[in-house]
């Protein structure tokens, strides 16, 4: 198994289920984590108990706790907090205090093989914007993103040159939706010569895992119609209590702008517009309230029409289906970017590795 130290920037859920997930899988060494305030590092591998026993149900932990520019405060998850020095990953002994968290790790870049970007995207450019940090200090490891919106990447693929003469592997895209499920399609597709539809439909019960997940409940809610990234951001807790309650705990998403479509265009398996993204959040209860499945209807060569249905089991959790990918296909871009490849990189091109 080839070693593999990697940070990770956002210790919200996506950051922490991550470091969580890590600790079993071999050869995977977490060696930084930092929020917008703090940043903890160690080369010895980070002591992950420690640090996700001291961010535990730390609001100031959210994803959106990192600021591109070193110091202005940005995406702020629950509208309200107050800063204090035990906050964040700083709460943590590993940590200290930092004006610029991004920088410390650019610093240690030339030790790092890998940085996951577990950050909110509630600006669009906010991802490509970290990516301009790295870019300009030099980092020549690889970059992956959970990042979710279709328009994001045609923003990564603007660097693609930069990233390219950096010699920086940037895999975008790499949760379940888009991640798993994009590549699940893309597999699914080998059976045709011809793709008429991609539909993904996912499940996800959230009840003992909404605290940690309240970012992503954010953004989902900004799919919804009446709302945007915008408006979503400026969204109290108790405002998205009341939306949830509205919904009587259940919301489904129809249409949704998720990366899938493009990603799967630019692997050349379809058409950006045949393919959907909805689904089905239950914050009330653990268990899917529908099964996460992924449709790909097509022709045969030899002129069967017939669809293939990859399907996530119910038992499997949303944690577990998007941090395992998250690190799979972090190890793909690590071995992409020691045999010397380089740019921006999608799940429907690249099987993650286990
Ligand atoms: C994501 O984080 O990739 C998107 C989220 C959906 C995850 C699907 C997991 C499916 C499953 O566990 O069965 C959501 C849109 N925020």
């Amino acid at each position: 198994m080839e070693e593999t130290t990697f940070a990770v920037l956002g210790t919200g859920g996506i950051g922490r289920r991550t470091l969580e997930v890590s600790r079993h899988k071999e050869g995977l060494t977490p060696v930084a984590a930092c929020d917008r305030h703090g940043t903890a590092i160690d080369f010895d591998g980070l002591d992950v108990d420690e640090l996700l026993a001291a961010t535990e149900g730390n609001i100031d932990s959210d994803p959106g706790d990192v600021a591109t520019d070193g110091g202005a405060a940005t995406a702020d998850g629950e509208g309200v907090k107050q800063h204090g020095e035990d906050r964040g990953v700083v709460a943590s002994e590993q940590a200290r205090p930092s004006d610029d968290p991004i920088r410390d790790v650019i610093d240690r870049g030339e030790r790092i093989d890998a940085v996951l970007l577990a950050l909110p995207n509630y600006e669009h450019d906010f991802i490509p914007r970290v990516a301009d940090r790295f870019l300009e200090g030099g980092y020549d490891g690889v970059l992956v993103d959970v990042l979710k919106r279709s328009r994001v990447i045609g923003m990564l693929d603007d660097r693609e040159e930069a990233l390219e003469e950096a010699g920086i592997t940037f895999v975008c895209g790499a949760g379940a939706t888009p991640g798993l499920l994009t590549g699940a399609a893309a597999l699914a597709a080998q059976s045709f010569i011809e793709i008429e539809s991609v539909e993904i439909r996912w499940g996800v019960g959230l009840e003992s895992g909404y605290e940690d997940n309240r970012g992503t409940v954010r953004e989902d809610i900004a799919h919804l119609p009446d709302y945007d990234i915008e408006t979503a951001r400026g969204l109290s807790a108790a405002e998205i209590e009341a939306i949830v309650d509205d919904h009587d705990g259940v919301i489904e998403f129809e249409d949704m702008e998720h990366a899938d479509d493009v990603l799967l265009e630019r692997a050349g398996v379809c058409d950006a517009e045949d393919v959907t993204v909805g689904g089905l959040l239950d914050v009330r209860s653990d268990e899917k309230p529908t099964t996460t499945t992924v449709s790909v209807t097509g022709t045969t060569f030899d002129g069967e029409r017939g669809t293939n249905t990859f399907r996530l089991d119910d038992a499997t959790s949303m944690a577990a289906n998007v941090n395992g990918p998250a690190l799979g296909y972090l190890r793909a871009g690590v071995r992409r970017n020691r045999a010397g490849e380089y740019g921006v990189v999608g799940p429907a091109e690249l099987m993650p590795r286990f």
